[in-house]
Protein backbone atom coordinates (compact mmCIF):
# COMPACT_ATOMS: atom_id res chain seq x y z
CA UNK A 1 0.00 0.00 0.00
CA UNK A 2 2.63 2.35 1.25
CA UNK A 3 4.97 1.53 -2.59
CA UNK A 4 1.73 2.33 -4.12
CA UNK A 5 1.09 5.67 -2.29
CA UNK A 6 5.05 6.70 -3.25
CA UNK A 7 4.08 5.39 -6.74
CA UNK A 8 0.96 8.03 -7.09
CA UNK A 9 2.75 10.72 -5.77
CA UNK A 10 5.60 10.33 -8.08
CA UNK A 11 3.50 9.86 -11.03
CA UNK A 12 1.41 13.12 -9.68
CA UNK A 13 4.65 15.06 -9.47
CA UNK A 14 6.20 13.93 -13.01
CA UNK A 15 2.75 15.15 -14.70
CA UNK A 16 2.90 18.47 -12.70
CA UNK A 17 6.68 18.96 -13.52
CA UNK A 18 5.37 18.36 -17.17
CA UNK A 19 2.65 20.28 -17.06
CA UNK A 20 3.28 23.17 -14.92
CA UNK A 21 6.53 23.44 -14.74
CA UNK A 22 8.14 23.05 -17.99
CA UNK A 23 11.36 23.99 -17.18
CA UNK A 24 11.75 22.31 -13.56
CA UNK A 25 13.13 18.85 -13.35
CA UNK A 26 11.46 16.47 -10.46
CA UNK A 27 15.04 16.79 -8.50
CA UNK A 28 14.61 20.68 -8.29
CA UNK A 29 10.86 20.63 -7.67
CA UNK A 30 12.46 18.15 -4.54
CA UNK A 31 15.86 20.03 -3.40
CA UNK A 32 13.93 23.47 -1.80
CA UNK A 33 11.56 20.98 0.08
CA UNK A 34 14.32 19.03 1.34
CA UNK A 35 16.13 22.63 2.59
CA UNK A 36 13.43 23.91 3.81
CA UNK A 37 12.74 20.88 5.77
CA UNK A 38 16.60 20.53 7.11
CA UNK A 39 16.23 24.50 7.67
CA UNK A 40 13.13 23.81 9.85
CA UNK A 41 14.29 20.99 11.93
CA UNK A 42 17.69 22.88 13.17
CA UNK A 43 15.45 25.82 14.26
CA UNK A 44 13.12 23.25 16.05
CA UNK A 45 16.27 21.76 17.64
CA UNK A 46 17.72 25.28 18.27
CA UNK A 47 14.74 26.47 19.74
CA UNK A 48 13.86 23.77 21.69
CA UNK A 49 17.95 24.51 23.49
CA UNK A 50 17.37 27.94 23.87
CA UNK A 51 13.51 27.75 25.28
CA UNK A 52 10.89 28.35 23.69
CA UNK A 53 10.07 31.50 26.10
CA UNK A 54 13.40 33.69 25.96
CA UNK A 55 14.09 36.92 24.40
CA UNK A 56 16.52 36.38 21.31
CA UNK A 57 16.39 37.57 17.95
CA UNK A 58 18.21 35.90 14.98
CA UNK A 59 20.98 37.51 13.65
CA UNK A 60 22.66 38.18 10.14
CA UNK A 61 26.21 38.60 9.58
CA UNK A 62 26.08 42.16 7.95
CA UNK A 63 29.02 41.81 5.43
CA UNK A 64 30.60 38.46 3.84
CA UNK A 65 29.75 35.86 1.62
CA UNK A 66 27.15 34.09 4.77
CA UNK A 67 24.36 36.48 5.31
CA UNK A 68 21.70 34.36 6.73
CA UNK A 69 21.41 33.19 10.72
CA UNK A 70 21.85 30.07 10.32
CA UNK A 71 24.77 28.42 8.43
CA UNK A 72 25.65 24.77 7.55
CA UNK A 73 28.94 23.49 6.39
CA UNK A 74 31.45 21.29 8.22
CA UNK A 75 33.52 23.02 10.64
CA UNK A 76 35.00 19.77 11.24
CA UNK A 77 36.96 16.46 10.57
CA UNK A 78 33.19 14.39 10.79
CA UNK A 79 31.47 13.61 8.02
CA UNK A 80 28.51 15.48 7.38
CA UNK A 81 27.64 18.92 7.88
CA UNK A 82 27.15 21.24 11.65
CA UNK A 83 24.68 23.90 11.69
CA UNK A 84 25.97 27.54 13.44
CA UNK A 85 23.11 29.73 14.67
CA UNK A 86 24.04 33.04 15.30
CA UNK A 87 21.21 35.04 17.63
CA UNK A 88 21.12 38.07 20.68
CA UNK A 89 20.10 36.98 23.46
CA UNK A 90 18.33 40.03 25.36
CA UNK A 91 19.14 40.20 28.86
CA UNK A 92 21.36 36.93 29.25
CA UNK A 93 24.18 37.59 31.40
CA UNK A 94 23.17 40.13 34.58
CA UNK A 95 20.52 41.76 32.54
CA UNK A 96 22.65 42.56 29.54
CA UNK A 97 22.37 41.42 26.06
CA UNK A 98 24.74 38.99 24.47
CA UNK A 99 25.69 37.79 20.92
CA UNK A 100 25.80 34.08 20.97
CA UNK A 101 26.86 31.55 18.36
CA UNK A 102 25.32 28.26 18.59
CA UNK A 103 26.31 24.97 17.16
CA UNK A 104 24.13 22.16 15.86
CA UNK A 105 25.49 18.57 14.85
CA UNK A 106 23.06 15.23 14.37
CA UNK A 107 22.91 12.60 16.47
CA UNK A 108 23.19 8.86 15.74
CA UNK A 109 19.23 8.95 15.06
CA UNK A 110 20.43 11.89 12.37
CA UNK A 111 18.34 14.48 14.21
CA UNK A 112 19.88 17.81 15.09
CA UNK A 113 20.54 19.09 18.43
CA UNK A 114 22.14 21.63 20.23
CA UNK A 115 25.81 21.16 20.84
CA UNK A 116 27.64 24.07 21.86
CA UNK A 117 26.84 27.69 22.35
CA UNK A 118 29.25 30.57 22.99
CA UNK A 119 28.23 33.68 24.34
CA UNK A 120 30.38 36.90 23.45
CA UNK A 121 29.37 40.08 25.72
CA UNK A 122 29.65 44.00 25.24
CA UNK A 123 29.09 43.54 21.13
CA UNK A 124 26.30 44.72 19.35
CA UNK A 125 26.33 42.81 16.43
CA UNK A 126 28.12 39.92 14.01
CA UNK A 127 29.85 42.16 10.97
CA UNK A 128 31.11 39.03 9.12
CA UNK A 129 31.43 34.93 9.68
CA UNK A 130 34.01 32.86 7.80
CA UNK A 131 35.25 29.63 7.92
CA UNK A 132 39.27 29.03 8.04
CA UNK A 133 40.34 26.68 5.80
CA UNK A 134 43.88 25.16 6.78
CA UNK A 135 45.84 21.99 5.94
CA UNK A 136 43.76 19.63 7.96
CA UNK A 137 41.85 21.65 9.90
CA UNK A 138 39.56 24.53 9.79
CA UNK A 139 38.19 27.17 11.98
CA UNK A 140 35.31 29.13 12.68
CA UNK A 141 36.13 33.19 12.96
CA UNK A 142 33.41 35.47 14.05
CA UNK A 143 33.79 39.23 13.90
CA UNK A 144 32.18 41.68 15.88
CA UNK A 145 31.07 45.20 15.95
CA UNK A 146 31.96 46.29 20.00
CA UNK A 147 30.45 49.14 21.61
CA UNK A 148 32.71 52.10 20.12
CA UNK A 149 29.71 54.67 19.30
CA UNK A 150 32.08 58.10 19.49
CA UNK A 151 34.63 56.74 17.03
CA UNK A 152 33.69 57.06 13.46
CA UNK A 153 36.10 54.22 12.37
CA UNK A 154 34.80 51.32 14.02
CA UNK A 155 36.59 48.62 16.12
CA UNK A 156 35.85 44.98 15.54
CA UNK A 157 36.29 42.34 17.75
CA UNK A 158 37.63 38.72 16.09
CA UNK A 159 36.74 35.52 17.86
CA UNK A 160 38.59 32.54 16.15
CA UNK A 161 37.26 28.96 17.62
CA UNK A 162 37.95 25.40 17.40
CA UNK A 163 35.22 23.10 16.78
CA UNK A 164 36.41 19.64 17.35
CA UNK A 165 34.52 16.44 19.28
CA UNK A 166 31.79 18.04 20.20
CA UNK A 167 33.36 21.07 21.40
CA UNK A 168 33.38 24.71 20.43
CA UNK A 169 36.89 26.16 21.72
CA UNK A 170 37.85 29.82 21.51
CA UNK A 171 41.53 29.52 20.49
CA UNK A 172 42.11 33.65 19.81
CA UNK A 173 40.26 36.61 20.49
CA UNK A 174 41.91 39.68 18.22
CA UNK A 175 41.01 43.32 17.33
CA UNK A 176 40.82 45.50 14.14
CA UNK A 177 39.38 47.66 12.06
CA UNK A 178 38.79 45.30 9.31
CA UNK A 179 39.14 41.92 8.37
CA UNK A 180 39.18 39.05 6.20
CA UNK A 181 39.48 35.08 5.56
CA UNK A 182 41.28 35.03 2.33
CA UNK A 183 44.43 33.63 0.74
CA UNK A 184 46.21 36.81 0.17
CA UNK A 185 50.01 35.14 -0.37
CA UNK A 186 48.50 32.14 -2.69
CA UNK A 187 49.57 28.81 -1.18
CA UNK A 188 46.43 27.12 -0.95
CA UNK A 189 46.10 27.99 3.05
CA UNK A 190 43.55 30.65 4.00
CA UNK A 191 45.23 33.88 6.05
CA UNK A 192 43.43 36.31 8.71
CA UNK A 193 44.00 39.21 7.22
CA UNK A 194 43.49 42.26 9.98
CA UNK A 195 43.82 46.09 8.86
CA UNK A 196 44.42 48.30 12.25
CA UNK A 197 44.23 51.97 12.15
CA UNK A 198 45.63 53.59 14.86
CA UNK A 199 48.72 56.11 14.90
CA UNK A 200 49.88 54.18 11.48
CA UNK A 201 48.04 51.29 9.72
CA UNK A 202 49.11 48.14 10.80
CA UNK A 203 48.13 45.14 8.33
CA UNK A 204 48.97 41.44 9.81
CA UNK A 205 48.92 38.35 8.35
CA UNK A 206 48.13 35.22 9.99
CA UNK A 207 48.17 31.68 9.17
CA UNK A 208 47.13 28.67 11.26
CA UNK A 209 50.04 26.18 11.80
CA UNK A 210 50.67 23.43 14.21
CA UNK A 211 47.28 24.91 16.49
CA UNK A 212 48.42 28.02 16.66
CA UNK A 213 47.96 31.55 14.97
CA UNK A 214 51.40 32.38 13.28
CA UNK A 215 51.77 35.93 12.08
CA UNK A 216 53.18 35.69 9.26
CA UNK A 217 53.36 39.33 7.54
CA UNK A 218 53.27 42.49 8.78
CA UNK A 219 53.19 45.79 7.20
CA UNK A 220 53.06 49.17 8.28
CA UNK A 221 52.50 52.55 6.63
CA UNK A 222 50.31 55.73 7.00
CA UNK A 223 47.15 56.35 6.18
CA UNK A 224 44.47 59.76 6.15
CA UNK A 225 41.81 59.65 8.42
CA UNK A 226 38.56 58.04 6.91
CA UNK A 227 35.06 57.57 8.11
CA UNK A 228 33.74 54.11 6.75
CA UNK A 229 35.86 51.16 4.92
CA UNK A 230 33.93 48.66 2.29
CA UNK A 231 36.50 45.72 1.38
CA UNK A 232 35.95 43.50 -1.11
CA UNK A 233 38.28 40.27 -1.83
CA UNK A 234 39.25 39.52 -5.39
CA UNK A 235 42.00 39.05 -8.04
CA UNK A 236 44.38 41.68 -9.96
CA UNK A 237 45.16 39.40 -12.35
CA UNK A 238 44.46 35.81 -13.07
CA UNK A 239 46.32 34.39 -10.76
CA UNK A 240 47.17 37.23 -7.97
CA UNK A 241 44.53 37.15 -5.25
CA UNK A 242 44.04 41.10 -3.98
CA UNK A 243 41.69 43.06 -1.23
CA UNK A 244 40.20 46.30 -2.68
CA UNK A 245 39.68 48.74 -0.01
CA UNK A 246 37.18 51.87 -0.47
CA UNK A 247 37.74 54.79 2.29
CA UNK A 248 35.08 57.48 2.80
CA UNK A 249 37.04 60.33 3.90
CA UNK A 250 35.32 62.69 6.78
CA UNK A 251 34.03 64.96 3.09
CA UNK A 252 32.29 61.98 0.98
CA UNK A 253 35.76 61.74 -1.07
CA UNK A 254 36.17 58.01 -1.59
CA UNK A 255 39.56 56.21 -2.54
CA UNK A 256 40.18 52.61 -3.25
CA UNK A 257 43.74 51.19 -1.99
CA UNK A 258 44.35 47.94 -3.15
CA UNK A 259 46.33 45.13 -0.70
CA UNK A 260 48.18 42.38 -2.48
CA UNK A 261 51.06 39.86 -1.68
CA UNK A 262 54.28 40.66 -3.89
CA UNK A 263 58.24 40.02 -3.32
CA UNK A 264 57.34 38.68 -0.24
CA UNK A 265 55.21 41.10 2.05
CA UNK A 266 52.27 42.90 1.61
CA UNK A 267 52.12 45.65 -1.50
CA UNK A 268 49.93 48.52 -1.54
CA UNK A 269 48.49 51.02 -4.04
CA UNK A 270 49.65 53.72 -1.04
CA UNK A 271 52.50 52.13 -0.50
CA UNK A 272 53.70 52.19 -4.55
CA UNK A 273 52.75 56.04 -4.49
CA UNK A 274 50.13 58.48 -2.37
CA UNK A 275 49.69 60.03 -6.60
CA UNK A 276 48.36 56.18 -7.27
CA UNK A 277 45.78 55.74 -4.23
CA UNK A 278 44.82 59.46 -4.99
CA UNK A 279 44.25 58.76 -8.64
CA UNK A 280 40.89 56.58 -7.57
CA UNK A 281 39.86 59.35 -5.82
CA UNK A 282 35.53 60.07 -6.42
CA UNK A 283 32.90 62.30 -4.62
CA UNK A 284 30.46 60.12 -4.51
CA UNK A 285 29.16 56.65 -3.40
CA UNK A 286 30.82 54.67 -6.32
CA UNK A 287 32.22 51.70 -4.78
CA UNK A 288 35.07 49.16 -6.99
CA UNK A 289 32.43 46.32 -8.39
CA UNK A 290 33.10 43.46 -10.71
CA UNK A 291 31.66 44.87 -14.00
CA UNK A 292 32.12 41.94 -15.98
CA UNK A 293 32.85 39.01 -13.14
CA UNK A 294 36.16 38.08 -14.18
CA UNK A 295 37.14 38.28 -10.74
CA UNK A 296 38.85 41.53 -11.21
CA UNK A 297 37.64 43.98 -9.85
CA UNK A 298 37.11 47.76 -11.51
CA UNK A 299 37.20 51.18 -10.03
CA UNK A 300 34.62 53.51 -10.43
CA UNK A 301 35.26 57.28 -11.40
CA UNK A 302 33.04 59.62 -12.42
CA UNK A 303 33.37 61.26 -15.95
CA UNK A 304 31.83 64.18 -16.30
CA UNK A 305 29.43 64.79 -19.48
CA UNK A 306 30.60 67.34 -22.04
CA UNK A 307 34.01 68.17 -20.30
CA UNK A 308 32.26 69.31 -17.34
CA UNK A 309 29.97 72.18 -18.27
CA UNK A 310 26.97 69.87 -17.72
CA UNK A 311 25.84 70.40 -14.31
CA UNK A 312 22.98 68.45 -14.23
CA UNK A 313 24.01 65.44 -12.17
CA UNK A 314 24.26 63.65 -15.78
CA UNK A 315 27.56 61.12 -15.61
CA UNK A 316 29.08 58.34 -17.09
CA UNK A 317 31.56 56.13 -15.20
CA UNK A 318 34.56 55.56 -15.87
CA UNK A 319 35.93 52.10 -14.92
CA UNK A 320 39.75 51.55 -14.64
CA UNK A 321 42.08 48.84 -13.17
CA UNK A 322 45.72 48.25 -11.64
CA UNK A 323 47.88 46.65 -13.52
CA UNK A 324 50.29 45.16 -10.80
CA UNK A 325 53.21 44.92 -13.49
CA UNK A 326 53.46 48.31 -14.98
CA UNK A 327 51.98 49.59 -11.73
CA UNK A 328 49.79 52.07 -13.42
CA UNK A 329 45.69 51.88 -13.96
CA UNK A 330 44.28 51.16 -17.02
CA UNK A 331 41.29 51.83 -18.24
CA UNK A 332 38.49 49.09 -18.98
CA UNK A 333 35.45 50.59 -20.03
CA UNK A 334 33.03 53.81 -20.03
CA UNK A 335 29.76 53.40 -19.07
CA UNK A 336 26.65 54.00 -18.33
CA UNK A 337 25.48 52.01 -15.36
CA UNK A 338 22.07 51.40 -13.56
CA UNK A 339 22.51 49.41 -10.66
CA UNK A 340 18.88 49.11 -9.35
CA UNK A 341 17.73 48.08 -13.31
CA UNK A 342 20.84 45.47 -13.57
CA UNK A 343 22.90 46.75 -16.35
CA UNK A 344 25.71 48.66 -18.19
CA UNK A 345 26.59 50.33 -21.32
CA UNK A 346 29.48 50.77 -22.74
CA UNK A 347 30.03 53.97 -24.23
CA UNK A 348 31.39 53.61 -28.12
CA UNK A 349 34.74 55.39 -28.16
CA UNK A 350 33.17 57.80 -30.91
CA UNK A 351 30.66 59.13 -28.63
CA UNK A 352 32.67 60.42 -25.41
CA UNK A 353 32.80 64.02 -25.29
CA UNK A 354 29.52 64.23 -27.80
CA UNK A 355 26.81 62.27 -26.55
CA UNK A 356 24.66 62.60 -23.51
CA UNK A 357 21.05 61.45 -22.12
CA UNK A 358 18.32 62.06 -19.89
CA UNK A 359 16.55 59.77 -17.70
CA UNK A 360 12.81 59.19 -17.55
CA UNK A 361 13.25 57.07 -14.04
CA UNK A 362 8.69 56.37 -13.79
CA UNK A 363 9.40 54.23 -17.19
CA UNK A 364 12.73 53.05 -16.38
CA UNK A 365 13.99 54.15 -19.90
CA UNK A 366 17.12 56.22 -20.81
CA UNK A 367 17.80 57.91 -24.10
CA UNK A 368 20.91 58.96 -25.38
CA UNK A 369 21.14 61.79 -27.91
CA UNK A 370 23.79 64.27 -30.06
CA UNK A 371 24.34 67.34 -27.42
CA UNK A 372 23.53 70.33 -29.06
CA UNK A 373 25.85 72.76 -27.77
CA UNK A 374 24.20 76.15 -28.71
CA UNK A 375 21.06 74.58 -26.81
CA UNK A 376 21.09 72.35 -24.31
CA UNK A 377 17.49 71.50 -24.34
CA UNK A 378 17.57 69.91 -27.65
CA UNK A 379 17.12 66.44 -27.72
CA UNK A 380 16.17 66.11 -31.26
CA UNK A 381 18.90 63.96 -31.93
CA UNK A 382 18.13 60.71 -30.64
CA UNK A 383 20.32 57.71 -30.99
CA UNK A 384 19.24 55.13 -28.67
CA UNK A 385 16.69 54.27 -26.27
CA UNK A 386 17.15 51.41 -23.33
CA UNK A 387 14.14 50.37 -21.49
CA UNK A 388 13.36 47.83 -18.53
CA UNK A 389 9.95 46.29 -18.85
CA UNK A 390 8.91 45.22 -14.75
CA UNK A 391 6.31 42.36 -15.20
CA UNK A 392 3.00 43.48 -13.20
CA UNK A 393 0.68 40.79 -12.39
CA UNK A 394 -1.57 40.71 -15.41
CA UNK A 395 1.02 41.19 -18.28
CA UNK A 396 4.71 41.31 -18.45
CA UNK A 397 5.45 42.53 -22.15
CA UNK A 398 2.58 45.63 -22.10
CA UNK A 399 4.30 48.27 -24.17
CA UNK A 400 7.55 46.49 -26.02
CA UNK A 401 5.89 46.51 -29.24
CA UNK A 402 8.01 49.10 -30.26
CA UNK A 403 11.28 47.30 -28.58
CA UNK A 404 13.48 45.59 -29.38
CA UNK A 405 14.61 42.76 -26.25
CA UNK A 406 18.05 42.52 -26.20
CA UNK A 407 17.91 40.23 -22.92
CA UNK A 408 16.04 39.26 -19.71
CA UNK A 409 16.73 37.82 -16.30
CA UNK A 410 13.45 36.12 -15.90
CA UNK A 411 12.28 39.07 -14.23
CA UNK A 412 13.10 42.06 -15.94
CA UNK A 413 13.27 42.52 -19.69
CA UNK A 414 15.63 44.93 -21.55
CA UNK A 415 14.36 46.60 -24.66
CA UNK A 416 15.92 48.94 -26.92
CA UNK A 417 15.10 51.11 -29.93
CA UNK A 418 17.68 52.48 -32.35
CA UNK A 419 17.14 55.78 -34.25
CA UNK A 420 19.25 57.04 -37.37
CA UNK A 421 20.97 60.27 -37.34
CA UNK A 422 23.35 59.95 -40.51
CA UNK A 423 26.04 60.60 -38.45
CA UNK A 424 29.37 58.55 -37.11
CA UNK A 425 27.47 58.18 -34.05
CA UNK A 426 24.90 55.90 -35.43
CA UNK A 427 24.64 51.99 -33.82
CA UNK A 428 23.86 49.06 -35.36
CA UNK A 429 22.12 45.94 -33.48
CA UNK A 430 25.62 43.84 -33.39
CA UNK A 431 26.47 47.20 -31.13
CA UNK A 432 24.25 46.98 -29.36
CA UNK A 433 24.86 42.81 -28.38
CA UNK A 434 28.40 44.39 -27.48
CA UNK A 435 27.61 47.49 -25.52
CA UNK A 436 24.85 45.89 -23.21
CA UNK A 437 25.53 44.11 -20.73
CA UNK A 438 23.51 42.98 -17.77
CA UNK A 439 25.41 43.40 -14.02
CA1 LIG B 1 31.17 17.57 10.42
CA1 LIG C 1 47.80 31.75 2.44
CA1 LIG D 1 36.21 42.55 -13.72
Amino acid sequence: MKYKLIMCITFIMFTLSSCMFPDTSVDNLIEPQKLEKEQQEIYDAFINDVGENSKIDLLYPNNGKYLSSFVVENIDDTKGNEAIVFYKNNNAINGKDTISVNILDKNENDEWHSVWITHETEVVDIDKFFILDTNNEKLIVVGYDTFDNNKERKLKRISVMKYKDNTLQKIYSLEGNEFEVFDINNNGLDDLIIISDNETREINVYEYNNNSLEKILNKKENYDEYKKMNIKTGLISEETPAIYIDETMSNGDIFTDILYYENGNIQTLNNISPQLKESTKKSDSLYTYDIDKDNIYEIPLELDLMGGNYNENRRFIKWINYDYISREMTEKSISYIDMKLGYRFDIPDEWIGDITYKKDDLNNEVTFYIYNYSDKNDDSQKLLKIKTFVPDINNTDVGTENYTIIDTDGHLKYGYILYNTNTKYDLKKKDIDNLFNKL
